[in-house]
């Protein structure tokens, strides 16, 4: 007897809850919005030094007819190998600097920092 209204009821809640997002992305996945974006285009990246915090993730999208990836120079972390109009999205979980590469051109090279997050166990300088 209450099953009907109930799952109207749900269905709705689901539907508002969802629909108006403060930042909506105008992307096509319901995936967390990276915390910096690396476009790939004419064999480079750009920007080739990008720097996020802890626990944020970065986007390569690749804009060149030819295949490229985002690598780590030491393997800890790497993303699909992207064609043209394709992206992938890497999660940074350890605070460090790494040297990265396209696996397919390797002279295409390009580092990310990772530096402590404000929510993270390290705050910063307090000054008051
Ligand atoms: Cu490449």
């Amino acid at each position: 007897m209450f099953r009907i209204p109930l799952t109207a009821w749900t269905v709705a809640a689901v539907l508002v809850a969802c629909a108006p997002g403060p930042s909506t992305p105008t992307g096509t996945d319901m995936a967390p919005a990276p915390a910096a974006t690396v476009t790939i285009q004419g064999f480079a990246f750009a920007p080739a030094d990008v720097t996020v915090k802890v626990g944020e993730s970065i986007r390569w999208t690749n804009q060149d007819s030819a295949p490229h990836t985002a690598t780590a120079d030491d393997g800890s972390f790497g993303t699909a190998t992207l064609g043209q109009g394709r992206s992938d999205s890497v999660t940074f979980t350890k605070v460090g600097t790494y040297a990265y590469h396209c696996a397919v051109h390797p002279t295409m090279t390009a580092v990310v920092h990772v530096v402590a997050g404000a929510s993270e166990s390290t705050p910063p300088t307090k000054s008051y």
